[in-house]
């Protein structure tokens, strides 16, 4: 049992802009933060990972840096964020900053630079090529629409932006960017952070000659995972993650678990672990997220026992069923209408008791939901609005857009934190700028800190459970009943401590047959969304709707 105080973490995710505003400007921010710091405390979370707060113009609502050691004003300044840091640390818990160094902004002194002329000293900085044939260098598109390049008149020649037009990319072939970044990350952490989330950071390394797409797809064969992405991670925790005892998850786009040991292997020359993306994939279809497809849960299984057991021994998990990227969960996997109680419970459930560092993205631990606005003037997110513009000139029709937006669309997880009942959710004194869900009146953090019953409760159980059992933490993850089309059920286990979990992914009622082979003494309910009757059969379970159990067996 290799032990690591990241293993034994739960990470909560605050996506500032959403969380808490405290000035009435409508923007969340860092007083705002520091003012339910002691909210977070009575969840029980250990560490807290905040999106990008630094200076930016705000295209990407931050993942474009135009100042990496500033503050965006917007959020305060930086006595507001050591204010910040000081606080999480008083109270045991701990911080990890978001780094975006695939790309930065366009405002950025060195694009800036850059974009001068080509022999400008910071030419090199970004990725510039001369067109071919009076077009794009090559076939690559962005991830937010249309091609990865962007024409520019001053020196006639094209930079690539994988992501929005606004965020060039970084050339990390050229070592003086490699420097300015570990430069950049050791002045942060010598302020005292506890480690890094890194932003698509498996597309860093570019195939040299940058060659169009094999496919015609225009996809990332030639960037993701790229020749260099270990080397230069390697070099990055040799120069700067080796010095200090922190905690590094690597966001990693299209990764199988092999990869993903090779990025966040226990001989730890990398990174802790990585987010990887399959299961985020499970409802979209051939031309990507917004093909809304139904998942299933065999295939849920399938991916989720996959990574539990490919990684078991040689790497460490992220378990994260949404994030402010993807839908929120409770829509997405269980029931947000009539079962919303018990279906967020079994979630939780799920995401606390599997083997990988949880993380919880804020408003799920009060089970807060997907939105529905009724036009595309009310989002504001950039995938969002770029995927619109583009859809309509391709001759879909309107309804079938907001229905893919509704379902998968990045502004559903960032609808402002519903704190309490009052006006816009008690987030802020004006006007949000992204506005409220209007479920908020039954739905807020108010309501769920007074009823005991309340997910928020349920959740702060689930984390208690986790530091007082080490199997929950360490122990061996095994599936049973497999082709169950309803019920998802396993165990973990550490030496001769077993933990079994059974959940009913729906709304219908489902029977339970335990394996022959589970033998034990003791059996304990650790928890469960339902009162469960003693003297019940083990061996033959009646589950009622999303019904979630955890049993300590001996
Ligand atoms: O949001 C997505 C789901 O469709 C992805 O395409 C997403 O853009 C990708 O996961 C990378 O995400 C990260 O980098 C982006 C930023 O917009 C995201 O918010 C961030 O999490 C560019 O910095
Ligand atoms: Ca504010």
């Amino acid at each position: 049992m290799d032990k690591k105080w990241w293993k034994e973490s739960v990470v909560y995710q605050i996506y500032p802009r959403s969380f808490m505003d405290s000035n009435g400007d409508g923007i969340g921010d860092l007083q705002g933060i520091i003012s339910k710091l002691d909210y977070l405390k009575t969840l029980g979370v250990d560490v807290v990972w905040l999106c990008p707060v630094y200076e930016s113009p705000n295209d990407d609502n931050g993942y474009d840096i135009s100042n990496y050691r500033g503050i965006m004003h917007e959020f305060g300044t930086m006595a507001d964020w050591e204010e910040l840091l000081a606080g999480l640390h008083e109270r045991g818990m701990k911080l990890i900053m978001d780094l975006v160094v695939n790309h930065s902004s366009d405002e950025h002194a060195w694009f800036v630079e850059s974009r001068k002329s080509k022999d400008n000293e910071y030419r090199d900085y970004y990725i510039w090529r001369p067109g071919k044939d009076g077009k794009e260098p090559n076939d690559w598109g962005s991830f937010f629409s249309g091609p990865a390049w962007k024409y520019d008149e001053q020196t006639g020649e094209y930079y690539l932006h994988l992501f929005s037009t606004k965020q060039p990319d970084l050339n990390w072939e050229n070592p003086k960017v490699r420097q300015e970044v570990y430069d950049m990350m050791t002045w942060w952490l010598d302020k005292g952070i506890d480690g890094f989330r890194m932003d698509v950071i498996n597309v860093i390394s570019k195939v040299p000659g940058l060659p169009d797409s094999s496919d015609g797809s225009g996809c990332g064969e030639h960037y993701i995972n790229g020749p260099r992405v270990h080397e230069f991670l390697q070099e990055m925790n040799r120069e700067v993650l080796s010095k200090y005892d922190i905690m590094t998850v690597g966001e990693t786009v299209d990764v199988t678990p092999e990869d993903a040991a090779l990025f966040a292997g226990s001989d730890g020359n990398e990174l802790n672990m990585v987010f990887q993306f399959e299961l985020m994939g499970i409802d979209s279809g051939p031309t990507g997220k917004w093909e809304v497809t139904p998942w299933k849960l065999t295939k849920f299984k399938e991916i989720v026992s996959k990574w539990q057991t490919e990684l078991q021994g040689k790497a460490w998990n992220s378990i994260y069923l949404n994030n402010h990227d993807q839908p929120r969960q409770l829509s997405r996997f269980g029931h947000d209408g009539e079962h919303h109680n018990v279906s967020a419970k079994m979630l939780g459930t799920l995401l606390h008791t599997l083997q990988g560092t949880p993380y919880i993205y804020q408003g799920e631990e009060i089970g807060m939901t997907n939105v529905r606005f009724k036009t595309i003037e009310e989002y504001k997110d950039i995938e969002t609005l770029n995927m619109y513009k583009d859809y309509q000139k391709r001759g879909h029709d309107d309804s079938e857009i907001m229905e893919s937006i509704y379902t998968k669309g990045r502004d559903n997880a960032r609808t402002p934190m519903q704190w309490n009942g009052e006006v816009q959710a008690g987030f802020t004194t004006g006007t949000p700028w992204l506005a409220v869900n209007p479920n908020y009146k039954e739905i807020n953090a108010e309501n769920a800190l007074k009823n005991p019953n309340s997910v928020f409760h349920y959740y702060k159980k689930l984390i208690e459970l986790r530091k007082k059992h080490d199997v929950i933490v360490y122990g061996d993850y095994a599936i049973i009943n497999e082709s169950n089309e309803q019920i998802y059920a396993y165990t973990r286990t550490l030496g001769d401590v077993q933990l079994l979990v059974i959940l009913n992914f729906y709304e219908q009622p489902a029977e339970f047959k335990l394996d022959e082979q589970i033998r034990f003494q003791n059996k304990e309910l650790l928890i469960a969304n339902y009162d469960v009757p003693v003297e019940e059969d083990f061996h033959q379970i009646s589950l009622r709707p999303y019904e979630a159990r955890v049993y300590k067996l001996q």
